[in-house]
C-alpha cells in the first residue's frame, strides 16, 4: 500500500492549519472521506436524487438499484448470508438502541441477566441499563485485566445460565485492544445468550465475518471507515430479526395498513420506516469498495505498524502514562495518554496550534475512565491516510507541550 497515493485521495489532508500542516489523528471519532466518497454523494445529488422503492419513474428506479446495491457490498463486507439480515440506521448508537429497545424488551423478564465489560462506550451501555429498567433484568459487568484486556475466564465466570445478552465492543475506543468476541459469542451461546459486537471501532480497521465470529448482532457506523455521518448498520441473524418488532412504525415499512391494525414488510425493509438515508447508504457503499481495493487486512497490518511505532516513541516521553496493552498485536491503531499532570485538553490544545488534531475528554467512556483512574485522557488515533511522519510530528508536539507545562514536570 502506497500510503502517500492514498493520501492524495484525501483533499481534506491537504491543508494547513494554525500555519501547519494538519496531521489528522481523530480517526476513531470520525475518519476522512476520500474523493471518490465525496464524489458519490454529489453525483446522487446532481444526477437521480430521489425517494426508493416509490413508484416507477427513472430516477427512483436508479436510486433505489444503488441503495440496495450498497445494502449488497455491505453483505458481502461483513460476510453476512442474507441481505435480509442487513438493516441501514443511523450508526452504532441507532444500531445498539433498537436491540435493547426491540430484542431485549420483547426477551428479558426479571431474573435475566445482561453482561457487557467495563471498557464499552456509553453506546453500549446506556441502551441496556435502560433495558434492564424496563424488563427488570440485571446488568453485570465483566471485569478487566491490569493492562486493560479481557481473560475468558472472567467471562465465563460472568456469564451464567440466567444471561440473556452478552454485548461486547470488537475494539476499545480508548484502549485501542481487540477482544476475542468470537470466543465470547461461544460462551454467551453455551450459557444460551445472544451476543451482539459493537463493531464501531473494529470495521473500519479489520476484515469481519459475522459467520464466523458467529455473533447475533452487529453495529457499526459509516463515517469511521471513510463514509458519510448519518449512516450506519445493524446486522442480526435471520431468525431473530424475523421474530423482532420494528422500533420506528410508518410509511415504507408496511405491507398493509387497515384502520385498526397493520402488518410489516419482511426484511430488512421492516425496519426502515420513512424515507432512509439514501445518498448516506450510497456513499457507505462507496467507502466499502475504497477499502476492499486498498485491503482490509492490509489496512489493518498499516494500522498496527503505526500503533507499534507510536508506542515506541511516545513511551520515551517522560512523565508519560499510556494506557491499555503495550504489546502492539493486542491493539488497533490508537494510543490513548495523559501527560503527568497536564490537562488533556491542554494537551490538546498545544497540539492543535501546532497542527495536529487528537482528541481529548472522557471518550464516552466514563466507567473505563474510572477504572483508569482518569478523568480524562488524551487519544492519538490512525488510519490508512496516516504515516510514520505524522507520528514524528505527534512526538514533537508532545515534547513541545512538556516545555509549555515545563512546571508541571
Ligand atoms: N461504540 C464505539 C466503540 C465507539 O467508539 C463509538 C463512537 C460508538 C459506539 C458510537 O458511534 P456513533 O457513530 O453512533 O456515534 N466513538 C467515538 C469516539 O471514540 N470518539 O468520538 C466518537
Amino acid at each position: 500500500m502506497n500510503v502517500l497515493d492514498i493520501r492524495r485521495q484525501f483533499p481534506i489532508l491537504n491543508q494547513e492549519v494554525n500555519g501547519h500542516p494538519l496531521v489528522y489523528l481523530d480517526s476513531s471519532a470520525t475518519s476522512q472521506k476520500p474523493v471518490r466518497v465525496i464524489e458519490t454523494l454529489e453525483k446522487y445529488y446532481r444526477e437521480y436524487n430521489s425517494n426508493v422503492h416509490r413508484g416507477v419513474h427513472t430516477l427512483g428506479t436508479r436510486a433505489t438499484d444503488a441503495y440496495e446495491g450498497a445494502r449488497e457490498k455491505v453483505r458481502k463486507f461483513i460476510n453476512a448470508k442474507s441481505i435480509q439480515e442487513v438493516i441501514f440506521t443511523r450508526g452504532t448508537t441507532t444500531s445498539l438502541n433498537w436491540v435493547a429497545a426491540s430484542y431485549a424488551t420483547a426477551n428479558l423478564k426479571e431474573g435475566d441477566e445482561i453482561v457487557i465489560t467495563y471498557m464499552e462506550h456509553h453506546s453500549n451501555i446506556i441502551p441496556w441499563q435502560q433495558a434492564a429498567k424496563r424488563t427488570g433484568a440485571k446488568l453485570k459487568y465483566i471485569p478487566l485485566q491490569a493492562d486493560g484486556t479481557i481473560s475468558l475466564d472472567d467471562v465465563r465466570a460472568t456469564v451464567t445460565s440466567n444471561t440473556k445478552i452478552v454485548s461486547v465492543m470488537q475494539v476499545s475506543n480508548v484502549l485501542g485492544v481487540i477482544n476475542p468476541v468470537k470466543e465470547i459469542a461461544q460462551i454467551a451461546h453455551e450459557n444460551g445468550a445472544v451476543m451482539v459486537v459493537d463493531g464501531a471501532q473494529s470495521a473500519p480497521h479489520m476484515k469481519i465475518d459475522v459467520q464466523d465470529l458467529d455473533c447475533d448482532f452487529l453495529a457499526f457506523s459509516g463515517h469511521k471507515m471513510c463514509g458519510p455521518t448519518g449512516i450506519g448498520v445493524l446486522y442480526g441473524k435471520k431468525h431473530l430479526l424475523e421474530n423482532m418488532e420494528p422500533v420506528e412504525f410508518g410509511g415504507e415499512m408496511i405491507d398493509f395498513v387497515e384502520l385498526y391494525d397493520s402488518t410489516w414488510k419482511e426484511l430488512p425493509w421492516k425496519f426502515e420506516g420513512g424515507t432512509p438515508i439514501i445518498a448516506g447508504a450510497i456513499g457507505l457503499g462507496e467507502a466499502i469498495d475504497f477499502l476492499n481495493e486498498v485491503g482490509m487486512d492490509t489496512i489493518a497490518e498499516h494500522d498496527q505498524r503505526l500503533a507499534a511505532y507510536a508506542l515506541e516513541r511516545m513511551s520515551g516521553i517522560e512523565g508519560i502514562s499510556i494506557y491499555g496493552p503495550l504489546d502492539p498485536a493486542k491493539r488497533t491503531g490508537m494510543v490513548t495518554f495523559n501527560l503527568a499532570d497536564v490537562h488533556p485538553h491542554d494537551v490538546a490544545t498545544v497540539l492543535d496550534a501546532e497542527g495536529i488534531a487528537v482528541r481529548a475528554g472522557h471518550h464516552c467512556a466514563q466507567p473505563l475512565m474510572k477504572w483508569l483512574k482518569a478523568s480524562a485522557t488524551a487519544r492519538a488515533s490512525f488510519y490508512l491516510y496516516n504515516t510514520e511522519e505524522d507520528i514524528d510530528r505527534l512526538v514533537s508536539g508532545l515534547v513541545k507541550t512538556k516545555e509549555y507545562f515545563s512546571d508541571v514536570f
